[in-house]
């Protein structure tokens, strides 16, 4: 080692010397529960760093940052989240596109970047992504950085480098793939990089590394995996292994996928978890009276055929798709029943921002609209009405999922699937807890008289949604659920 060096080293460990990090939380990720977070939308927490801010604007900024999450961190505590995801912080391109719609489209959403080694300042800085982690796990809430590799924003910088033409397929240059190609084609006119070279590969992953280095952040949310090649995938999770550590969590979005699709990037340990494209709408056509009470029982327990030790990521709404809430008619009894049904199921839960206040919206540009403050003085969404009710009813589900191990780890068995009323067993023998759901989709009682654990015998039998004793233990239960309900049934 020459002296450089050595002096560099010292001057490295005298600056890691300082109030201690918080602990990062060691829960494992089939235990947590997610929170989705567009930071434009969420809330502004410094005016300062807001450019081209239009309260009026569907596709424009809205001033939310990532200071306003900090300080809303205490609230998600409380709701019981345990994990944050949320849009990409990296520079975006700077202006607006056509939308194609009565509106502009700005980078808001943190989906198109002008640059990659550097923070958007309208979000934030890399010292309030620091803070932003540090107070998170304080509180024992873990973040996840959404990463994008597969393209650049529209004309970003990118596209104009020397060697652009050897690193991007550009619409603009007539270098884009066949329409419909979904490695080498270029997703809605985005100019995509070349990933299938080993050395942009590196680059692009190498690229993004400090920013999560050294904020500590807990894992990626991967974007549009499936328009990258495989191979891509197996380089990246080696690298990643190597640079930030082999529990660093890895969140893939492979656009419409079951989890047949993703199965064989499971087998080779690319990815960790998954977004599970199928929950919403077989959860939505369930309750809305769509199909048979054992077809969607059927489903539910096809979704523990997941590979051991890997995760789906269910979801009732994203930025992508339709406000689950709107899907239900505006139904809140339903969407209720659908968040119960949600957080009773095997996977990671993931709740996009505002759905447990009854944000308002339905589809793009709807589905982005900023969280609701009600009362509170935060904007973009102060003066929104919020459905204290439902957040309340929310922190009750989340609460009996924490409480019951049966719900992240148990196996799921069918008791009852008779006109619109499901009755299920979600079982965990390590912990001896066992749960049992029912879910009345009618809006009429339902009743079924369903066999219990011998365990439970002459236990009391509770709601864990609502804390009431619905009766005495004995080898079987008649149950009454009323309509658009559903009850988590424990025994003590
Ligand atoms: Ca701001
Ligand atoms: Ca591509």
């Amino acid at each position: 080692m020459c002296a450089g060096a050595a002096i560099a080293l010292a001057i490295g460990l005298g600056a890691s010397v300082g109030p201690a990090a918080a602990q990062k939380p060691d829960r494992p990720w089939s235990e947590d529960v997610l929170y989705f977070v567009l930071l434009d939308r969420f809330a502004d927490g410094d005016p300062d760093n807001n450019m081209d801010v239009d309260l009026k604007n569907p596709g424009g900024f809205q001033g939310g940052d990532i200071d306003g999450l900090i300080g809303r961190l205490d609230d998600l505590a409380d709701l019981g989240i345990t994990a944050i995801w949320m849009n990409p912080v990296m520079l975006n391109i700077p202006g607006s596109v056509n939308s194609g719609r009565d509106f502009e489209h700005f980078a808001h959403h943190g989906y198109w970047a002008e640059d990659f080694s550097r923070m958007d300042p309208r979000f934030g800085t890399e010292e309030d992504l620091k803070r932003l982690v540090d107070e998170a796990h304080k509180r024992g809430i873990k973040i996840l950085l959404d990463i994008v590799y597969n393209h650049a924003g529209y004309g970003s910088a990118y596209t104009r480098l020397p060697n652009a033409r050897d690193i991007l397929r550009m619409e603009e240059r007539g270098t884009c793939g066949p329409e419909g190609d979904d490695i080498i084609g270029c997703v809605a006119g985005l100019p995509d990089f070349k990933t299938e070279k080993p050395e942009v590969a590196r680059w692009l992953i190498e690229k993004q590394i400090p920013l999560a280095k050294e904020a500590g952040v807990d894992g990626y949310r991967l974007d549009t995996v499936k328009h990258v090649l495989p191979e891509f995938w197996e380089l990246h999770r080696k690298i990643i292994d190597e640079r930030l550590g082999d529990d660093f969590f890895l969140l893939a979005e492979y656009f419409g996928a079951d989890l047949n699709v993703v199965d064989p990037f499971f087998e080779k340990g690319v990815w960790d978890a998954a977004l599970d494209f199928t929950f919403k709408g077989e959860t939505e056509s369930w309750v809305l009276g769509r199909g048979r009470t054992i077809a969607y029982s059927r489903y539910l327990q096809k979704r523990h055929k997941v590979r051991p030790g890997y995760i789906m990521a269910h979801y009732l709404s994203s930025h992508d798709v339709p406000m689950a809430l709107a899907e239900v008619g505006g139904d809140v009894a339903k969407f209720r029943l659908m968040a119960a049904l949600q957080m009773a199921s095997l996977g990671l839960p993931q709740i996009y921002y505002g759905e447990e206040v009854a944000r308002p919206g339905h589809d793009w540009p709807e589905n982005r609209t900023p969280m609701p403050w009600g009362k509170m003085d935060i904007l973009p969404g102060k003066g929104m009405e919020r459905d204290e009710s439902l957040r309340d009813f929310y922190k009750r589900i989340i609460a009996a999922r924490k409480a019951n191990p049966a719900f992240a780890h148990g196996d799921y068995k069918e008791l009852s699937t008779e006109g619109d009323l499901l009755v299920f067993q979600r079982a965990h023998a390590d912990s001896g807890n066992t749960v049992i759901v029912a879910a009345n989709r009618g809006d009429k009682d339902a009743t079924a008289t369903v066999a219990l654990p011998a365990a439970w015998s002459g236990k009391t039998v509770t709601d864990a949604i609502t804390g009431k004793a619905v009766g005495k233990a004995g080898a079987e239960l008649a149950l009454t659920v009323p309509g658009l309900t559903a009850q988590y049934l424990v025994a003590n």
